[in-house]
């Protein structure tokens, strides 16, 4: 079953290639007021990497289609559960400025769309770039409900390449890739449903550290290697972190590995062997990327779909300008790999210069609690197979001293902007596990529990939500600063979180290691200049904190409260935000929206009319 997204009948979207796995031609309406797109979710079987499982589909495709949509655009989508779960369907970094309700977060802005039943949202998008929807129920993320947004930009600014060449024949090739991305969509995959493996998690008091396989446009294969191998990998001013241990044929850290699964009391009878230490290769088929090199230049936006792994990524023998990040255009910068964490999109100019050949691109886990990698091309047209060299290897560690990767630290806003110097709030979060191995908290204290998920939205009552220890509420036209600190000792170390912040982008302050002992950004300020940028910050939607492997770790974001309504902040590593990882920012409580009635406590989700 392959559907085409709803189109409308005027003008075809051909500007833009998209990746191979996506069959369907995405159409929009010139002429139209409103881009309409329908989305039918099914339950179905599929094997990305070679192994069959039952996952969700959306219009018959994994991953979803490319909605593809132009800056200014008012768009409508319209979703059909045909699935027997309860699900919501969020648009990862899309402001839903006056649209609240469209932002697909149960318990917090809608109820869930029961089995059966449809939800239709509205918003505009004044914004640019490569974003991407996703289920926001549940884990449904890793049983595959997820598919990317491009939304076309207005215009690009004209010295954007000036750091890349200054030759104008090269700009041009430069902006014509720029037009027409290729996105690329990074994610990670389990072999069990994320139901399955979230009751496993919960009996046996782990944390889910372990994947089946790396999927680049949802195609990918089972890797197994010797554990030997993939032990010696590790550099030796880290080697600590293993205990001793060797990681598993799967690539795994040991159970028994209490930096990763902590000192708690765990039931490790509860936990399969497939999950974390037995592995069957596969030989599926992986994402071919098709360029042609007469056109100098192609542009890849990589789009961070994965659950737990945080791959970095790279392609043999070629060079990428991150010119794009989160939405927003940067100063290009020229790496050879860099990091797409989850949540995160980065656009990437690669110059097509190389002897036509077919050149690996490889996605590895950067994190210390797999080492497992997948694999992709990219295939200049009629190109052979040639002699190449890798990056990055297998366990995501560079090949040699010249590799440069991304300092997120470093990225520069190409329209830098400044915020506000004094907060007007700040809020200091202590974040990291609570009580279990599998258990979150954003605030040190409480869990955003799935079970809020079928409570009344937040969004339909901001003065009793505001009572919540689960929410922050702020004024519209203030400034917050919100402070992550995470605790990090030898019996809870904690991974990297990559936070994500609903409806706006925030001002990424500073980041350190050690307590932040401090109780404001200006206090730390005088006491450690060098980690904070308060001139021209990076502004991200998603956001990670530095590890927590030897002790602590902090980082401070500030934003503009702009846009009332009832959004989320989270983790979007998938097993912390089921386990609790969250909090809701109830934005702006003194200028609350009217609700839409159909929105509302009083509106009911319609059944599928065909
Ligand atoms: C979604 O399903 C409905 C009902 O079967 C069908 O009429 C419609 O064409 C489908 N839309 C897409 C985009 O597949
Ligand atoms: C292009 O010209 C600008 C202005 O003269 C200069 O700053 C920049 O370094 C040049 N770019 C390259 C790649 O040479
Ligand atoms: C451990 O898990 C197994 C399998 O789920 C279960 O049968 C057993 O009762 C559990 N033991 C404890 C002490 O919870
Ligand atoms: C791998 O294959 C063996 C033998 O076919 C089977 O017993 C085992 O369950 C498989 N493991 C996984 C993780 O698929
Ligand atoms: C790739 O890079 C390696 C190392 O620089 C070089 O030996 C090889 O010839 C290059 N391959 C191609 C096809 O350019
Ligand atoms: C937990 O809650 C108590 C009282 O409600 C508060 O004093 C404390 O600061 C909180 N701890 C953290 C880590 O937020
Ligand atoms: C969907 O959510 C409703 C209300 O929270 C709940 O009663 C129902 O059992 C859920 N259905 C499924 C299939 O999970
Ligand atoms: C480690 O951190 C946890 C959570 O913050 C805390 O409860 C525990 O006391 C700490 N242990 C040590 C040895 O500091
Ligand atoms: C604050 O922390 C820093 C290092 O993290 C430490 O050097 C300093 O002594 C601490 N200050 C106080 C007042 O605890
Ligand atoms: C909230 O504040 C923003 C920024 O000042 C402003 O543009 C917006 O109109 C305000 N919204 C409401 C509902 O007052
Ligand atoms: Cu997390």
């Amino acid at each position: 079953m392959k559907l085409a997204v709803l189109m409308s009948l005027m003008g075809l979207g051909t500007s833009l290639t998209i990746g191979a796995n996506v069959k369907s031609p995405i159409a929009a309406g010139r002429l139209s007021p409103t881009k309409q797109f329908e989305l039918n979710l099914t339950w179905e079987s599929g094997a990305p990497d070679g192994v069959a499982r039952e996952q969700f589909l959306v219009n018959g495709q994994f991953p979803g289609p490319p909605l593809i949509m132009d800056e200014g655009d008012n768009i409508e989508v319209t979703v059909n559960n045909f699935t027997p779960f309860n699900t919501t369907v969020h648009y990862h970094g899309i402001e839903q400025t006056g649209t609240p309700w469209s932002d697909g977060v149960p318990g917090v802005s809608q109820r869930q769309i029961f089995p059966g039943k449809q939800f239709v949202s509205k918003f505009t998008v004044q914004q640019h770039g490569a974003y991407w929807y996703h289920s926001h129920t549940s884990g449904q993320i890793m049983d595959g409900l997820y598919g990317p947004i491009y939304i076309r930009p207005r215009s690009i600014p004209g010295s954007l390449a000036n750091v890349i060449t200054n030759d104008t024949f090269e700009q041009t090739r430069i902006y014509n890739a720029i037009r027409s991305p290729r996105l690329l969509m990074l994610s990670d995959w389990f072999h069990m449903t994320s139901e399955e493996l979230r009751k496993v998690a919960i009996s046996a008091d782990i944390d889910t550290l372990c994947a089946d396989s790396i999927l680049i446009n949802g195609k990918g294969r089972v890797n197994c290697r010797n554990p030997k191998v993939l032990t010696d990998m590790v550099p030796a001013s880290v080697k600590s972190v293993l205990q001793g241990m060797e990681y598993t044929v799967k690539g795994c850290l040991p159970l028994a590995n209490t930096y990763a699964q902590t000192t708690f009391a765990h039931n490790f009878s509860a936990v399969p062997p497939s999950m974390f230490y037995e592995c069957n290769a596969t030989k599926s088929a992986e994402e071919v990327i098709e360029v042609d090199p007469s056109t100098g230049w192609a542009s890849l936006a990589f789009i961070g779909s994965a659950s737990i792994s945080a791959p970095i990524v790279s392609i043999n023998n070629h060079s990428l300008w991150v010119y794009e990040v989160d939405g927003s255009y940067v100063n290009p910068v020229k790496v050879d790999a860099l990091t797409i964490n989850n949540g995160g999109r980065y656009s990437c100019l690669v110059q097509l210069d190389k002897i036509p050949g077919t050149y690996p691109i490889t996605a590895a886990n950067s994190g210390f609690n797999q080492k497992i990698a997948g694999f992709g091309t990219l295939s200049y047209k009629h190109g052979r197979s040639v002699l190449t060299e890798p990056s990055i290897n297998y366990g995501g560690i560079a090949t040699n001293s010249a590799v440069v990767s991304l300092d997120e630290s470093a990225i520069e806003m190409f329209t830098p902007s400044q915020p506000s110097q004094q907060p007007d709030e700040t809020y200091i979060l202590t974040i990291g596990r609570i009580k279990k191995a599998w258990e979150w908290s954003l605030n040190g204290n409480h869990s955003f529990g799935l079970a809020m998920e079928a409570d009344r939205p937040f969004l339909w009552d901001p003065q009793s939500a505001a009572k919540s220890p689960l929410t922050i509420a702020t004024m519209n036209d203030t400034w917050v600063d919100v402070i992550f600190s995470l605790s990090g000792n030898v019996s809870t170390l904690q991974p990297g979180h990559p936070l994500h912040k609903h409806s706006n982008r925030v001002y990424v302050l500073g980041t350190g290691s050690g307590i932040f002992n401090w109780t404001s950004v200006a206090d730390a300020v005088k006491a450690i200049p060098e980690n904070f940028n308060l001139i021209n910050p990076p502004m991200r939607d998603t956001f990670t904190t530095l590890p927590a492997y030897k002790g602590e770790s902090w980082m401070a974001i500030r934003y503009h409260v702009q846009n009332p309504g009832a959004f989320l902040l989270h983790c979007h590593i998938d097993p912390h935000l089921t386990g609790g990882m969250g909090l809701a920012m109830l934005d702006g409580v003194d200028s609350w929206p009217q609700i839409p009635a159909q929105y509302g406590p009083h509106g009911h989700w319609r059944s599928i009319v065909p």
